[in-house]
């Protein structure tokens, strides 16, 4: 299937109200996503070969707030560890429904996917040895973050592993306002005119939450991570394997 354009933005009027994972919003999230967020690709297949490493034989594998599934995609075909399932959880169920359709005949000889619309904060986890967490804890509200991964950390189990791609703030403000323009550099780059790109932030204000990487760091590691590795950075974008 073909993606279409993000030109959800590209009148005032359309910018109207905050942002939602709407219908509309399903409909152009792969073009979205990828002239909006520098490394996606790589980010989304780097999760693919981590939980190829770290899965274990007869485990659940996550992925939270897997929107149309490409997380999700990447690590059914990655994953070859005997007995393992996907299950792939957003709260918005456009964003399944279209996933649904996309991936209505998964390839054959991949990992068994369920869709499950609900919200992670609220959710109760089965023991699990890989959980993707990309670009969705940045939505989640602050105050329940940290309740969030430390569930995440109790279903893991021992040397299980989290992965975790997030937008981040930086602690200095020259340094943020540097990666900041840049990243408004690569959105124009990409074709987005002054206008969507000024609609688009004006919508995302407070419901995307970015933090420091420190604040993620020192959060990991509390709720008892025993490994944070770095293993991708660009601009202000930063992704994480946190090892149970
Ligand atoms: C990818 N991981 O392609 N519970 C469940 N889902 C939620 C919640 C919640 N409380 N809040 C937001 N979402 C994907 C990209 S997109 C990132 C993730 C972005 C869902 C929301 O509906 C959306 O589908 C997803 O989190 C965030 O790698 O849009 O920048």
């Amino acid at each position: 299937m073909s993606d279409l354009e993000d030109n959800l933005f590209k009148t005032p009027l359309s910018s109207a109200g905050g942002f939602r994972f709407d219908e509309k919003v399903a409909l152009v999230f792969p073009d979205m996503i990828r002239r909006s967020v520098p490394g996606y690709g790589h980010i989304i297949g780097s999760s693919g070969l981590i939980a190829k490493r770290y899965a274990k034989a007869n485990t659940v594998i996550y992925d939270l707030g897997c929107s149309l599934g490409a997380t999700t995609l990447a690590i059914a075909g990655e994953v070859e560890t005997p007995g393992c399932r996907i299950i792939a959880v957003d709260n918005s169920e456009a964003m399944l429904a279209q996933a649904r359709m996309r991936l209505s005949e998964p390839p054959i000889d991949t990992l068994p996917i369920d869709w499950v619309c609900e919200d992670i904060s609220d959710m109760t986890f089965e023991r699990c040895s890989v959980v993707a967490l990309n670009f969705t804890l940045q939505f989640i509200e602050k105050g329940k973050r940290e309740k969030l991964l430390s569930d995440v950390r109790r279903a893991l189990y021992p040397n299980g592993a989290l992965i975790l791609a997030e937008k981040i703030v930086q602690e200095n403000a020259k340094s943020q306002d540097t990666l900041n323009t840049l990243h408004l550099d690569f959105k124009r780059a990409n074709g987005y005119s002054e206008l969507e790109i000024a609609g688009k932030r004006q919508a995302i204000e407070n419901v995307l939450v970015p933090e420091t990487a420190n604040a993620h760091i020192e959060r990991l590691t509390r709720v008892g991570f025993r490994e944070v590795t770095e293993f991708f950075h660009c601009l202000n974008f930063k992704a994480w394997i946190a090892v149970a």
